[in-house]
């Protein structure tokens, strides 16, 4: 079974772990979200592919999601001695060499998609993690500060503020210009299967689907599509996804998430017992729906998501 999932950070790797216990012998491709990614010291740094191939690669920081395990930051500390900044992003020393060698090989002219898969020779997620552009999307915020309206970059939003103010918009530079990156439409169009996991519907699933070709590719290709709320109990479970979610007008609710996607794009939805209420109106809305435990508290319990899905899946076929 061949298998696409669209992937952000924290919530997708940590799905990707539940779906390859669940499918182990399924051929999984993850298309990564890369409108985090962000220039920092000269590196070009891809948080959430990152995160993805540290998450399934074993060199995940587990406590925290993101970051290398076993880290020190004393790179970080000279950089700072040096007065040199940003000091609110966390970059640690064995982080680094991903990013210094990903910029080694951009410079001598290599697509993203190609140095993310000689990143991933090292790494051995066990997935095809592709770029979802080789090309520079850069998701900007636009907040008000002190009475003055400016557009900051995605990482600072989320990191220095700590989404504390509103996001009036949320823009991703560049994606009307970028093209799929080489692998992503042949992957959607032959895949058996295409899943959303728990991930940013805005930051993550919707700056993807904002890749011209990507959103028309994946209704097209005739497959079940189906997704899985990261909203449980009218609440993001991890992060500030409410922040960017009311910026595109959409209510932190299960529910409305899928709205937001559409029965259009989306056949299956799931959503967590918590939110059982909801399944009536999303079914109203031409998506077929289910309750069923959606916090990955563990391997076996997000496993069990991930069979859930792929049930779900059948049952639209
Ligand atoms: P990021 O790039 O690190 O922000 O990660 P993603 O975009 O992949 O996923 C973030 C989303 O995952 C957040 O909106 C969380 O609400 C959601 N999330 C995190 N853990 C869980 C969980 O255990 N269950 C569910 N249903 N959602 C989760
Ligand atoms: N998230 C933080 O909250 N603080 C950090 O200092 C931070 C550093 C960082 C470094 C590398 C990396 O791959 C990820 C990092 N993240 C950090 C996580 C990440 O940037 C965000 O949580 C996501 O992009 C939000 O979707
Ligand atoms: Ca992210």
């Amino acid at each position: 079974m061949r298998i696409v999932v669209l992937a952000g950070g924290i919530g997708g790797a940590r799905f990707l772990r539940g779906l390859q216990q669940a499918a182990p012998d399924a051929d999984i491709t993850v298309i990564g979200n890369t409108g985090d990614d962000i220039h920092l010291f000269g590196l070009k740094v891809c948080p959430d592919l990152d995160t993805v191939m540290y998450t399934l690669g074993g060199g995940i920081n587990e406590d925290q999601g993101w970051g290398r395990a076993d880290e020190t930051f004393h790179l970080k500390e000279e950089l700072a001695a040096y007065g040199a900044g940003p000091s609110w992003f966390g970059l640690g020393d064995r982080d680094f060499a991903t990013h210094i060698v990903r910029t080694q090989m951009l410079s001598a002219g290599y697509p993203l998609s190609a140095v993310t898969e000689a990143l991933c020779d090292r790494w051995k997620p066990g997935v095809r993690l592709i770029p979802m552009s080789d090309d520079r999307v850069e998701t900007h915020v636009a907040v008000e500060i002190d009475g003055e309206r400016k557009a900051v970059h995605f990482q600072e939003y989320w990191v220095r503020l700590r989404a504390s103010v509103d996001a009036h918009a949320v823009v991703p530079v560049g994606a009307d210009q970028a093209k799929p990156a080489p692998g992503v439409l042949e992957a959607i169009a032959s895949a058996d299967v295409i899943l959303f996991p728990p991930s940013n519907p805005v930051v993550s699933v919707g700056t993807i689907l904002a890749v011209p070709g990507i959103r028309e590719a994946i209704a097209e290709a005739g497959v079940p599509v189906v997704g899985l709320s990261p909203i449980v109990g009218d609440a993001p479970v991890r992060g500030m996804a409410d922040k960017v979610l009311a910026a595109v007008g959409v209510e932190s609710t299960a529910a409305a998430v899928a709205e937001h996607y559409g029965s259009g794009l989306l056949d299956g939805w799931l959503v967590d017992t918590v939110d059982a209420d909801v399944v009536e109106r999303v079914t109203g809305a031409g998506i077929r729906c289910r309750a069923v435990p959606l916090m990955m508290t563990d391997l076996a319990a997000t496993a069990e998501m991930a069979r859930e899905a792929l049930t779900l899946a059948e049952e639209v076929r």
